[in-house]
């Protein structure tokens, strides 16, 4: 068995929840926050057989699209003059971040 979990934006996951139901896998949805821009995204944990990874996957590279998201950055500390004005920076965000672990065990109570 394997978990995927996978980072994506939030306006992915209601289509990305939508077609992993519809293919039979389960999900579980988790509001997270990226350490980059400290803005919102969603890690979705998705326990799956060896065999159906590659589907997940898919499902995941077919729904997760790649954005540019403006973030405002400001001069250097120790700068000086103009390098303290706030200026924008275009950033490439996604489709999806995504990890493959074995599970040692999966265990219903
Ligand atoms: P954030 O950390 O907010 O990063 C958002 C985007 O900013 C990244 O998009 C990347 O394009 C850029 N970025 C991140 N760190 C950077 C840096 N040190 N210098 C320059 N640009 C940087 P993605 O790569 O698509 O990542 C989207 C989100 O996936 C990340 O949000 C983070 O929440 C997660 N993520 C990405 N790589 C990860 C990793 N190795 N471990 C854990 N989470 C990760």
């Amino acid at each position: 068995m394997k978990l995927v979990v996978a980072i994506v934006q939030d306006n992915d996951t209601h289509n990305l929840l939508a077609s992993l139901t519809e293919a039979g896998h389960r999900a579980t949805k988790l509001a997270s926050t990226g350490g980059f821009l400290r803005s919102g995204n969603t890690t979705l944990l998705v326990g799956t057989a060896d065999d159906q990874v590659d589907e997940v996957l898919a499902i995941i590279r077919r729904t997760c699209k790649a954005r540019e998201q403006m973030m405002v950055t400001m001069g250097a500390p120790g700068a000086t003059g103009d390098a303290f004005m706030p200026f924008p920076v275009e950033v490439s965000v996604g489709g999806a971040t995504v990890f493959v672990m074995d599970i040692e065990k999966f265990i219903k109570c």
